[in-house]
């Protein structure tokens, strides 16, 4: 590999090669060598750095580490720098009443949808900055980070009715420690807990349903609504409402996809409304993108509607003053000081 991709390495024992990488070249060498070695190869060998000629200092020991991890903080380093830059932003989608008109839905909330950006300004696939986070064990933070934009930019956007924020429940330690300043900065932005909504993500992965359980009723205790993400995909969602007794519940677009044409889906979808209502959980039918969808969804009784045949995904002018801004990214800073990150 390094022949052909003009690096110069010397084999220092049976078991040894030794690499010269110019330090703007890390990135592409971490790659290539990702790709060069297979899956538990890349998981086990063992890489140090040094920026000496010598292996031999301790320093250099220390450091050692495996080539995956090696790769996965060198990622996460950019993770870091775009989070203390501000290089992210909220863009946010409208959830629909059922009832009405389709041709003139009004808007009940908005989701929402994080978005961060690399030193180019190219943004960068949520999902693949919060594996990248939890790989690093940056996920507190960039989950942090992620609601606090929720706030600031619907905020600064004035936008009506209420704000769901998606919320990874693994994130939290202390619920109790990250909700009063998460609070606070809500009433310092003259938003009342019950315009904001949890929206719990992820929860198939909560291994341990008592923290689950304790974080949702310090939200509910505390006047916010609460919603689990997601239902319907994979196996995650049914056993949970009984539990978790949520506001809210999401039919994930695995579900709504083709629904009009689709009997089997439609009568899952049926059963789980007619749950919902029996437990007075209010049912949202994400992932909506024709109108044959939306129409079969407000018939089975949905109360509200999102997607892309409604809207996409999009960032609002701030509609404040210069100075309003200022006091908004104060309040907003408060959630980050008081929880230490
Ligand atoms: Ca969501």
């Amino acid at each position: 590999m390094c022949k052909s991709c003009g690096y110069s390495a010397e084999v220092t024992s049976s078991h040894c090669v030794r690499v010269k990488v110019a330090l703007s070249d890390i990135k592409s060498f971490l790659t290539q060598l990702n790709g060069c070695l297979d899956g538990p190869e890349f998981g086990q060998a063992k890489v140090t750095t040094t920026d000496e000629d010598s292996l031999s200092s301790m320093a250099a020991i220390g450091r050692m580490t495996t080539a995956e991890i090696l790769t996965r903080r060198f990622q996460a380093k950019w993770l870091v720098d775009a989070i203390q830059k501000h290089r992210y932003e909220s863009w946010f989608q409208p959830i629909v009443h059922a009832s009405g008109d389709l041709d003139s839905p009004s808007v009940f909330a908005h989701e929402s949808l994080f978005r961060i950006f690399d030193e180019s300004e190219t943004m960068i696939p949520p999902a693949f900055a919060f594996s990248l986070a939890e790989q690093g064990e940056l996920l507190f933070a960039l989950d942090l980070t992620a609601r606090r934009s929720a706030v600031e930019y619907f905020s600064r956007a004035r936008l009506d009715g209420k704000v769901f924020i998606n919320f990874n429940p693994s994130s939290i330690y202390d619920p109790a420690y990250c909700l009063r300043a998460t609070a606070s900065a809500i009433y310092d932005l003259g938003l009342k807990p019950s315009d904001v909504v949890f929206e719990i993500v992820e929860t198939h992965k909560a291994s341990d349903m008592n923290h689950l359980k304790g974080i949702l009723s310090f939200y509910r205790n505390s006047g916010f609504g609460v919603a689990i993400d997601d239902i319907g995909s994979g196996w995650s969602g049914l056993n949970l409402l009984e539990q978790l007794r949520p506001d809210y519940i999401k039919i994930d677009m695995e579900l709504i996809t083709g629904i009009d044409r689709n009997p089997y889906k439609q009568n899952i979808v049926e059963h789980l409304i007619e749950i919902a209502r029996h437990n007075r959980i209010k049912v949202i039918a994400e992932g909506i993108e024709t109108r044959q969808e939306a129409t079969l969804l407000q018939a089975l009784g949905a109360d509200y509607l999102q997607g892309y045949y409604f809207a996409k995904p999009k960032p609002f002018s701030d509609r404040v003053t210069d100075a309003e801004r200022s006091e908004i990214e104060q309040s907003v800073k408060s959630i980050g000081v008081k929880l230490g990150v």
